[in-house]
């Protein structure tokens, strides 16, 4: 499981292939996080809904709505807490990201996607949390997708990577504030997800 080729796909932009399999046991710990706080499609500040399904665990969770993007500790559809981070998705995470030069991530939020057939993600920084400097890792589960690396502007031709069942992407550093987006989901069927692709992605909030 360690012993694969890093990929630099961008500076500081590295792809573990296959890093995370097999991904039955992270599927199986999505149920208990969505139990608590379901998959729902947030509305975005300009008024706009989501096409990906999210929920968090661990103790802060990604939340957009008319009021913007924040990291809140408790889900404001329900005021309950997040579900803890499983031992499982921490270890996995600061793993990668060491694996990816960036030793020592521990992360205390995990935001969890869920793409049906023709969700996608425009392009996007992700600049909510308090210090840059630590990177991101994002896992992908379930059915393919096209990862678009816009890097420093939103404008232009993205590098689009094929991003497959168990693999994961690490970035930071001058990479942390890049553009990136995923290209809308086609259908499929995959052994483990059925005809879906889950993303974690594990960031330090605070
Ligand atoms: C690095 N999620 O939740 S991870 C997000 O698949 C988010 O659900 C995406 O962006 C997802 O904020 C992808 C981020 C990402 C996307 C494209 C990349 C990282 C990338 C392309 C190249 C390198
Ligand atoms: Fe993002």
């Amino acid at each position: 499981m360690n012993r694969q080729a890093a990929i630099a796909i961008a500076p500081e932009v590295t792809l573990l292939r296959g890093f995370a399999a097999p991904t039955g046991p992270i599927v199986d710990a999505i149920g208990p996080i969505a139990a608590r706080a379901p998959f729902r499609r947030l509305t975005t500040p300009g008024g706009g809904m989501m096409s990906v399904a999210m929920t968090n665990c661990g103790p802060w969770g990604w939340h957009s709505d008319a009021r913007g993007y924040r990291y809140v500790a408790r889900d404001p559809l329900s005021g309950d807490p997040w579900h803890p981070m499983p031992e499982l998705f921490s270890r996995l995470a600061t793993t990668a990201a060491a694996r990816g030069g960036f030793p020592g991530f521990e992360p205390d939020a995990c935001l969890v996607n869920r793409y049906e057939p023709g969700a996608q993600m425009g392009a996007h920084r992700d600049h909510d949390e308090l210090d840059m400097g630590h990177p991101i890792v994002s896992v992908s589960i379930g059915l393919p997708a096209l990862f678009l690396w816009y890097g420093a502007r939103r404008g232009g031709k993205p590098l689009a990577t094929l991003v497959e069942d168990g693999d994961v992407v690490v970035w930071g550093g001058s990479a942390r504030a890049g553009y990136h987006g995923v290209r809308k989901l086609q259908a499929g069927e995959h052994p483990t997800t059925g005809a879906l692709r889950y993303n974690l992605t594990f960031r330090r909030a605070k």
